[in-house]
């Protein structure tokens, strides 16, 4: 299997993650993948995701699989199910909710950082960008004060440390480990597993 890949991506390292802990990461090859607005990148529009994000998996018969929750879920099937996503009942509704919210936050992170970093400064629109922050940091007030950060791990977890690494990476100085000392916590113990640490996304 072949997965397109960025170093930097919340989303593919979620992917990894999951990999390396249900064991199938020696059957993936990383792809190094340059994706970007505004950066036309044909090939990979053409032969993997028309959308042109990251990741997608393309599996040894050629089938492809888009979206990072998607290929988790793969992986879990793959490794005989209900090891990361709950198979059924109010416990993998609950993880699939849960990781819609926290997908939305990076989603908004992500938006943020598109409208600083890579949008023309002159076309900057500060409201616009407020908006998307709270939105991420409502999130991450839901989760303070939710059992996830005291759970045994899953597909949610593996989310949410991606999310918090990624606004590690991009907003350093946000302020979320003094605001959310919970989360501070369920941070630090993640990242004393191996698939956490490996992954990290590059110093700024
Ligand atoms: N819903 C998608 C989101 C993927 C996504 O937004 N990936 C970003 C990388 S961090 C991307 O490919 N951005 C390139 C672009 O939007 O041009 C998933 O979960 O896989």
């Amino acid at each position: 299997m072949k997965l397109a890949f960025s170093p930097g991506s919340p989303y593919v390292r979620k992917v990894r993650i999951a990999a390396i802990e249900l064991g199938l990461i020696d059957k993936i090859e990383l792809v190094p993948t340059t994706v970007a607005p505004t950066q036309r990148n044909e090939a990979y529009a053409h032969d993997v995701n028309p959308l042109r994000k990251v990741p997608a998996l393309t599996l040894d018969n050629g089938q492809v699989i888009v979206d990072s929750f998607n290929i988790v879920e793969y992986f879990d099937d793959l490794a005989g199910g209900g090891k990361l996503i709950p198979s059924s009942g109010a416990a993998r509704w609950k993880v699939k909710t849960e990781h819609s919210i926290i997908q939305g936050i990076t989603d908004a992170m992500l938006l943020c950082r598109y409208e600083s970093g890579v949008r023309p400064k002159e076309l900057f629109w500060r409201d616009w960008y407020d908006d998307q922050w709270d939105r991420a940091w409502q999130g991450l007030t839901r989760f303070e004060n939710s059992d996830i950060t005291t759970r045994p791990m899953d597909a949610a977890q593996i989310a949410l440390v991606c999310t918090l690494g990624y606004a590690d990476f991009r907003f350093p100085d946000c302020g979320w480990h003094k605001a959310f000392p919970k989360l501070d916590a369920f941070n630090k113990r993640m990242l004393q597993r191996e698939s956490v640490k490996i992954s990290s996304p590059p110093q700024a």
